[in-house]
């Protein structure tokens, strides 16, 4: 199919990883974390997922920006680095996020159609706020959602349930967009029409949900659309 999501009635974009590079919340600070930077950066990452599936499975939520804080005091003590006055420097860089190159152009393709845009995030709203205005992109979407309205993480499918009910568009009628690929499944597997913003060139996730597409970025958004 040339344009496998051709009429859905919204398009509803993951966040962090998504639109916003995570990784330049070292923005500033990558010189003093020297050889480490890389390391902790993908570490703090990868704890802050895990934290959040962790804390879901154990009934104990906790908010984004507190996950996101203890996933970075984890990554910088396995590094050596626990009382760097770097931390809350890095922190607020999760505020200051930059968003991928393709993205402007790419929302006001879409902008164009009259389809709504939409988020669905982890983030907690004043983190999605900050980090939104930030990179110049509020004002740009019909509903910003956060999970803490649902009270747990992706990929739970009340998270998917909340954009939903918040557009008041049918699941077989979303299209979502993740960079990170569990979301793009878990967003399928709820019912979604899911692709996967693949931008590590990683390898199939073997997961339930099947994806509507792959794109290596977000720049053949609107083709996928038929816009
Ligand atoms: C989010 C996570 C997946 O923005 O980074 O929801």
């Amino acid at each position: 199919v040339s344009a496998p999501l051709a009429g859905v009635r919204a398009v509803v974009f993951d966040a962090f990883g998504t639109l916003l590079d995570v990784h330049s919340a070292l923005a500033g600070c990558g010189g003093e974390l020297g050889a480490a930077a890389g390391p902790v950066s993908r570490l703090w990452r990868s704890k802050q997922l895990e934290y959040s599936w962790l804390r879901a499975l154990m009934g104990h939520h906790a908010d984004f920006w507190q996950v996101t804080g203890e996933a970075l005091d984890y990554a910088l003590a396995s590094h050596g680095l626990a009382a760097t006055p770097l931390r809350d420097r890095l922190m607020a860089g999760y505020r200051r996020l930059a968003a991928f190159p393709e993205v402007p152009d790419m929302l006001g393709r879409l902008r164009a159609t009259g389809l709504p845009l939409a988020i669905l995030s982890n983030g907690t709203p004043a983190m999605l706020a900050a980090a939104l205005t930030h990179a110049g992109l509020d004002g740009q979407f019909a509903a910003v959602c956060s999970i803490e309205a649902a009270g747990v993480y992706k990929p739970h499918p009340a998270v998917y349930q909340l954009a939903v009910d918040r557009l008041g568009v049918a699941a077989a009628d979303l299209a979502f967009l993740s960079a990170n690929g569990w979301d793009a499944h878990g967003a399928a597997a709820f019912g979604c029409r899911a692709v996967w913003v693949n931008r590590a060139d990683a390898p199939a996730e073997r997961l339930p949900g099947a994806l509507a597409a792959s794109l290596p970025d977000l720049a053949g958004l609107p083709a996928l659309l038929g816009a």
